[in-house]
């Protein structure tokens, strides 16, 4: 499946609109002056199309898989934002139109005198029912611009999603065990956005997600690229991969990832594993390894970076998936 905001074709900015109209004008001649005028207030009239094509490009919000929906969300910051700021452009360019159309009609029925007048009002009437809608249009604009690059992810296939608290290796780790090669960096929140991989199995392909760090606090005060991750985790298929980061480096500690792991596996299966094993911290994993023994969970202890572990944790996490997506199919 394809990013469903791909064909999306953007809107101008309505003042750039207006003044790429005004500056088209001159440019037209006619057999008189008024048809000439006419011509003017017809191209205005044809050049609105470009708003129409933007609205007609915008999949059905209600329709949108939850993934995208979501995302969409994230990225407008309110939903219904994005629905009324459509609405009131389609309603603006049929005023618009409107508005042209008795403009077109008292040219005809006007002077030869007039029709220059009549003209240039039909266009500042017009062009002030675009410009009232201009903050909707740079609005739709960004968040559209914005979705158009966020990279596909399929929401129907098996897939994996790497997620944990910043910096502990997620991206590391995607890129040793798919085809994705996102940034790995030694700050948080290197990665911002979902990346997406794939590997190839015999029983298919399955798609492995990078996702943006979490932190351990109340939903409300998280911002939009932890959502990001939570999106993720929540609407789509498959499993999640939970890294711990049991090193002298980590950034946080044993309670705040387990409190992170215990969220995130309430929302969906969870393979957990301690990462950067070459550098332990030993009281860290202690206390996660105990912690996790303590609920009869499995887990790996890996070190993305140096290759250790790491095969042996995507043959888990194909064989958590697939025992997964199997049981599903038969409920
Ligand atoms: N010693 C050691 N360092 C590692 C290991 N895996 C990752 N790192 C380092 O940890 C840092 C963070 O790695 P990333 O893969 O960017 O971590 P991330 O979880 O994707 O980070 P965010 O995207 O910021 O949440 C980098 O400096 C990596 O080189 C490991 O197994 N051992
Ligand atoms: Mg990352």
């Amino acid at each position: 499946m394809r990013n469903p905001f791909e064909g999306v074709k953007l809107p101008p900015d309505a003042e750039a609109f207006i003044d790429s109209v005004a500056k088209r004008l001159p440019r037209l001649g006619g057999t008189s002056i008024k048809d000439r005028e006419l011509r003017r207030l017809a191209l205005y009239r044809d050049s609105l199309e470009v708003y129409e094509a933007f609205v007609r490009s915008v999949p059905s919000i209600d329709d949108l898989h939850p993934f995208y929906r979501t995302s969409l969300e994230i990225v407008a910051g309110d939903l219904n934002k994005v629905k009324v700021c459509l609405a009131s452009l389609s309603r603006g360019v049929r005023l618009a139109r409107r508005v042209l159309k008795q403009y077109m009609a008292q040219i005809r029925a006007s002077e030869e005198e007039e029709a220059n007048k009549l003209m240039r009002a039909g266009f500042g009437r017009a062009s002030g029912i675009l410009r009232k809608r201009k903050e909707c249009v740079k609005f739709l604009r960004d968040v559209f611009a914005q979705m158009k690059k966020l990279m596909a992810v399929d929401p129907e296939l098996p897939t994996i999603i790497i997620a944990g608290p910043p910096n502990v290796g997620k991206s590391t780790l995607v890129s040793r065990i798919s085809s994705a090669k996102p940034e790995v960096a030694s700050y948080p929140f290197t990665t911002k956005e979902i990346h997406v991989g794939h590997i190839d199995t015999e029983r298919g392909k399955v798609q492995v997600i990078d996702t943006p760090g979490i932190l351990d606090r109340p939903m409300s005060e998280r911002n939009p690229i932890e959502f990001r991750a939570i999106n993720a985790i929540k609407n789509l298929n498959g499993i999640v991969v939970f890294l711990f980061d049991a090193s002298q480096g980590a950034l946080y500690s044993a309670r705040e990832q387990i409190d992170l792991f215990e969220e995130v596996s309430s929302i969906k299966r969870t393979l957990p594993a301690l990462n950067k094993i070459d550098w332990v911290d030993e009281g860290l994993r202690e206390e996660i390894a105990s912690y996790l023994k303590g609920k009869g969970m499995r887990f790996l202890e890996i070190s993305a970076e140096k290759g250790v572990g790491v095969e042996e944790l995507k043959g888990e996490a194909l064989k958590e998936l697939f025992q997964q997506n199997v049981g599903e199919e038969k409920a």
